[in-house]
């Protein structure tokens, strides 16, 4: 898959506000703006025009983009993410998707969706049922999905504790190739793929980014980087410390097609 764009959104003075199970100390502002200027080069760097919001500070976590819409082919999908603080986020994302695809579905009530539990490998994507996705919201996504020609499956990560979306523990790389955590390795929907096994004591580290050629990588994950670098991929360190410290990851912080 090509990739050409990205949307993503600065951090807001209140990001310490916002939810965290992480135990990793209050984050840094001022690192976390610096990190963020390093995210957006790489992705710069891998070949993507990068819209950048501005901050909204009334949504501590809205710097995790991500979780606000599904994008699919040429449509795109507004979700109707879990945690209650969070819904009004995507009122704020929907006009900014909006000029760029004519096709916008939404995820609605009792469903709630994340955009982090979903997985795409190409035409098939893999749905998370998770604490914040919802079956309702799922299945919701899953038909709209099949109805214009994807594949898709559900994958329930709700008994693996401290696990919050799916793609903080499996994430595509390209190549039949997935970077995975290992209490997943052997889940049947992932037993057809390449499985790079993360180390548990590196689990943070399975929600690194392909985009096009590159693969990012956290930094701070040597084990991780070897895997993904002598399984043949050109990989890219990003520091996103102060985005750990909230639960939030690599791929989290942008939307991209
Ligand atoms: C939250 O709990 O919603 C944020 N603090 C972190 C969201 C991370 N998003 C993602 O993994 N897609």
């Amino acid at each position: 898959m090509i990739f050409q764009h990205a949307i993503t959104r600065l951090p807001a003075e209140t990001f310490a506000q916002g939810i965290s199970s992480a135990l990793l100390g209050i984050p840094d502002i001022s690192l976390a703006l610096t990190q963020h200027r390093g995210y957006v080069s790489a992705l710069q760097q891998a070949g993507l025009n990068c819209v950048l919001l501005p901050s909204l500070p009334e949504f501590p976590d809205s710097v995790f983009v991500e979780d606000d819409a599904v994008i699919a082919g040429e449509s795109v999908v507004i979700t109707r993410p879990g945690a209650d603080s969070r819904r009004g986020e995507t009122l704020e994302m929907t006009p900014v998707l909006a000029c760029f695809f004519e096709h916008i579905e939404r995820i609605h009530a009792p469903g709630t969706l994340d955009g982090g539990d979903i997985c795409q490998i190409d035409g098939y994507f893999i749905i998370g049922v998770s604490q914040r996705t919802n079956l309702a919201g799922a299945n919701q996504l899953a038909d709209l999905l099949r109805r214009q020609g994807f594949t898709a499956d559900l994958l329930d990560i709700r008994g693996i504790p401290g696990i919050l979306h799916l793609k903080s523990a499996v994430n595509f790389l390209g190549q039949q190739t997935i970077l995975v955590d290992p209490r997943l390795k052997e889940h049947p929907l992932l037993q057809n793929f390449r499985r790079l096994i993360v180390p548990i004591e590196e689990a943070y580290a399975a929600n690194c980014l392909r985009v096009n050629d590159l693969v990012l990588v956290p930094d701070g994950f040597p084990q991780t980087l070897s895997l993904v670098r002598e399984a043949g991929f050109r990989t890219q360190l990003v520091a996103v410390s102060e985005y750990q410290k909230m639960d939030g990851g690599l791929s989290c912080l942008s939307l991209r097609w």
